[in-house]
């Protein structure tokens, strides 16, 4: 018959609880200073001690002060969009999650990835991140491994990749 013919080519588990949940908290700019919103596949902790997170790390986007009004919640969305949405095709299945942080000297957005070293899958990402974001500074997005977050001293970490 004609059901012979079709194939679940993905599964969905995010839909309308994700939506009902979203639209009745509140949106990131409006959280208080230090405080965060993370969203990562089941299963994985956002926290680099995580196994999955362990040898990775994440493409690091940092916003002046002005962006929290004018950019911040549209690109929070936007990057929500791409994780539920697969939009880094062969490459979704090296995404960890992505976090947003509110913080009083910038707030900042990352999507975290599984594997520091591979540089193909982390160069397709973060390219299609730029592109999804409109983001048009060359070198304005960042890749960091965590191993290089835990051992940094101050804010700024060494970075690995940029786009
Ligand atoms: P942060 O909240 O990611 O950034 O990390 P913030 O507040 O902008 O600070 P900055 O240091 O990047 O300028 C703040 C601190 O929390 C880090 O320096 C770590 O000490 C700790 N921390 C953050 N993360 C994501 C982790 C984690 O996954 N594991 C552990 N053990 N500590 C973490």
């Amino acid at each position: 018959g004609w059901g012979e013919n079709t194939r679940e080519v993905i599964r969905f588990e995010i839909s309308e609880d994700f939506w009902s949940t979203h639209d009745h908290i509140k949106s990131a700019s409006e959280l208080s200073a230090g405080c965060d919103y993370s969203l990562f596949k089941a299963g994985i902790k956002p926290m680099w001690e995580d196994p999955r997170n362990n040898n990775g790390g994440r493409w690091l986007i940092s916003l002046d002060k002005k962006q929290r009004s004018s950019e911040l919640d549209n690109y929070w969305l936007e990057v929500i969009l791409c994780l539920i949405g697969e939009a880094f095709e062969e490459s979704s299945e090296d995404i960890c999650g992505a976090v947003v942080n509110i913080r009083p000297k910038g707030d900042k957005l990352s999507v975290w990835t599984a594997d520091c070293t591979n540089r193909d899958g982390i160069m397709k990402i973060g390219q299609k991140l730029k592109e999804r974001l409109g983001i048009q500074v060359k070198g304005s997005i960042v890749y960091e491994a965590h191993n290089d977050s835990m051992k940094k001293s101050g804010s700024v970490a060494k970075f690995r990749y940029t786009v």
